[in-house]
């Protein structure tokens, strides 16, 4: 990472114990200057450790490091009691068209409906060409049944080395079991990283925009989005689908993903979407290699302190194959669930999952466990 290319933002590390008043830590990402002024305005109690020229972590009391934070400049210490506020928090609910997903009361959970050939774990079971949309309909049936609040509808495969589809094809794909799922009720997203197949998806009754690409395959998405005024899923990806896997490298992970999303969230927000409408995801398994994704879903946590949504997509990934024994992705929904549990523990408020029945019921009893205010009458 280069802090001289950015301007100075902070990283809530760890504030597991703040509302106790315990220690909070931070890294600061500055220019070499400012990083160097933190000794002659750190204040007594905080602790500072270098990371590299550009990353100074803090440790101490919210107090003490706001006050340190505010001999550099006072927005600074706005950001952290924004961060603070917001760690771990539930965000605020998600309006969409079709209506609100309830993020601050409970974990939403969304299904996975791929139609598609050639998907990593389910391809083909809802795309069948000459049956088609009947089999993806059937398929959403169950989602839904299950107690799936979205339906994510993907006509692309973004599996390593899956064959690129022009958007006509897209199109054919998605928009017939866009336009009926919208027609009878249902919350559709729309997973694409194209304009026109998001245009479109959204005139046949699609509410949110999940783009793995971030608007970086085709920016004029961004636009579609900010002038239908709808939800985004902003992913992190190193690379493009084709690329991501072949050699993922990161000095650290977690604080690259982290700064990548509030700049991507910033950058949203000038383009003319609006901060509320906009879900963060750190893009599990999207260049990344398995230690990065355990070391994302450790501290996801911080990702909730940039104040919206968190979404975790981990479900069947190979990462969890690995961890169990090389199972195949029909054999993974044991690990997918102590993801989505744990996920839910660090404040996820969305999981994009495939099994969706087994995953309402695991983050019903997580959330239960992390919500205090959880009685059973
Ligand atoms: N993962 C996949 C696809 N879309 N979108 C978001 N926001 N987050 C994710 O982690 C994510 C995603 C890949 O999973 P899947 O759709 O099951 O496979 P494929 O891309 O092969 O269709």
């Amino acid at each position: 990472m280069d802090g001289s290319l950015h301007p100075p933002g902070l990283r809530v590390c760890d504030a597991t114990t703040w509302r106790y008043a315990g220690p909070v830590e931070i890294e600061l990402h500055a220019d070499q200057e400012a990083i160097e002024r933190v000794v002659h305005v750190v204040v007594d109690g905080v602790s500072t450790r270098r990371i590299d020229p550009w990353l100074l972590r803090l440790t101490g009391s919210a107090t003490g490091l706001r006050r340190t934070l505010t001999g550099l400049s006072p927005e600074l210490a706005d950001d952290l009691d924004a961060c603070l506020a917001s760690w771990r928090q539930p965000p605020p609910d998600l309006v969409t068209p079709a209506g609100v997903l309830p993020t601050a009361t409970r974990p939403v959970v969304m299904g996975i409906l791929n139609v598609t050939p050639d998907s990593f774990s389910d391809g083909g079971r809802a795309y069948l060409p000459g049956e088609h949309p009947r089999p993806a309909l059937a398929a959403a049936a169950g989602l839904l049944e299950a107690g799936a609040d979205v339906i994510d509808v993907g006509g692309e495969s973004t599996r390593p080395g899956a064959v690129p589809v022009d958007a006509d094809e897209e199109l054919a794909r998605v928009l017939p079991v866009v336009r009926e799922l919208a027609a009878a009720g249902a919350t559709v997203s729309i997973d694409t990283t194209k304009a026109v197949v998001a245009r479109a998806a959204l005139d046949a009754g699609a509410a949110l925009v999940n783009d793995v690409s971030a608007g970086q395959l085709d920016p004029s998405l961004l636009d579609t989005v900010a002038a239908a005024e709808v939800p985004y899923v902003l992913m992190h990806m190193q690379g493009t689908p084709a690329t991501m896997q072949q050699k993922p490298r990161y000095l650290d992970v977690v604080a690259e993903v982290h700064r990548a999303l509030g700049t991507g969230l910033d950058a949203l927000i000038a383009r003319g979407i609006a901060r509320e409408r906009v879900v963060l995801d750190p893009g599990i398994g999207f260049g990344k290699r398995a230690e990065h994704n355990l070391a994302l879903l450790r501290e996801l946590a911080t990702f909730t302190a940039l104040g919206r949504p968190v979404l975790v997509g981990a479900s069947r990934k190979s990462f969890i194959g690995r961890l169990t024994g090389d199972s195949p992705p029909d054999q993974r929904l044991e690990g997918s669930l102590a993801v989505a549990a744990l996920a839910v523990a660090e404040g996820a408020r969305l999981l994009r999952v495939h099994d969706v029945a087994a995953t309402v019921r695991a983050v019903r009893v997580a959330h239960a466990i992390t919500t205090p205010s959880t009685t059973l009458s």
